[in-house]
């Protein structure tokens, strides 16, 4: 059996995190990650017959019974997975019975995965039945994406408007759009439901001033699209307040989305 802190999955979640944290993303507990691990690559490095303990989830995950994630912890910092990943992370298995988590490795101090497990866990429900190679789940509180949310109206359409505007990128890297939630209560089930829903549709959900979720097929992928938000959101809160003179025009951005053949949300540009 190999040494499970050598493997690449921690490395990169260690990696990722310790990026979010330096970016003031993930500011204390903010922010969680959940990645589904193929059992081949978990099994080189733990015996994954050997289950520490059970964790009951309080929500039903039929769809991913027997599915293993390498979750980030309940209550635990982003700046210090880096140092002790054992304690920071967990990896789990969603048991037979679908609502119980079956703990291989990790949470070394008596921990749990995040609050917002059933988010993730939706979410990763909801992204596989509409691309069946989505891996990762990811939330943070990125700074300037957050500031916009009190400045600017929490309309889908509006707000993936503004922010395709700020970067030209930013129509390629997102075709698909922002989805949008209105502020609620998070860590509960109802709030996992509602971003669910979102995802079958977005890859990114802006959880009214709260933060944002998004999902992708690698921590890569996923890093980059809330990387590019948060870029666009910063250059609008930068210039927000003074006169605009030049703009990406509509037309522009779909000769973007024409030339780089993505499918975008056409009912989000005024043509
Ligand atoms: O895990 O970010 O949404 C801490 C949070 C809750
Ligand atoms: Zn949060």
């Amino acid at each position: 059996m190999k040494d499970i802190l050598t493997a690449p999955f921690i490395e990169e979640m260690k990696q990722t995190t310790a990026n979010m944290y330096r970016l003031g993303w993930d500011e204390r507990n903010g922010g969680n990650i959940s990645c589904m691990l193929d059992e081949e690559d978990v099994s080189e490095y733990l015996d994954v017959n050997r289950v520490i303990r059970t964790i009951p989830t309080g929500f039903d995950a039929r769809k991913l019974i027997g599915k293993i994630f390498v979750v980030t912890g309940t209550g635990k910092y982003f700046k210090n997975v880096e140092r002790d990943p054992e304690t920071n992370l967990g990896i789990v298995r969603i048991a037979a019975d679908g609502t119980t988590a079956e703990l291989l490795w990790g949470y070394k101090d008596g921990g749990k995965f995040t609050s917002e497990f059933p988010a993730h866990m939706m979410s990763h429900m909801a992204r596989l039945s509409v691309d069946s190679e989505n891996r990762v789940v990811m939330h943070c509180h990125p700074t300037y994406t957050l500031a916009m949310n009190y400045v600017h109206e929490l309309d889908e359409k509006k707000l993936t408007h503004t922010l395709w505007e700020m970067c030209t990128e930013c129509i390629v890297v997102f075709p698909d759009g922002v989805g949008v939630l209105p502020w609620m209560l998070c860590g509960t089930n109802s709030i996992g439901e509602a971003t669910a829903e979102k995802m079958k549709e977005f890859r990114l959900v802006v959880w009214g001033m709260h933060g944002i979720y998004g999902a992708g097929k690698s921590l890569d992928e996923t890093f980059g699209l809330i990387e590019t938000v948060e870029k666009a959101a910063q250059i609008y809160m930068l210039t927000a307040h003074l006169p605009r003179i030049n703009t990406i025009k509509d037309s522009e951005m779909k000769e973007l989305a024409d030339f780089f053949k993505v499918d975008y949300r056409k009912d989000f540009l005024n043509l």
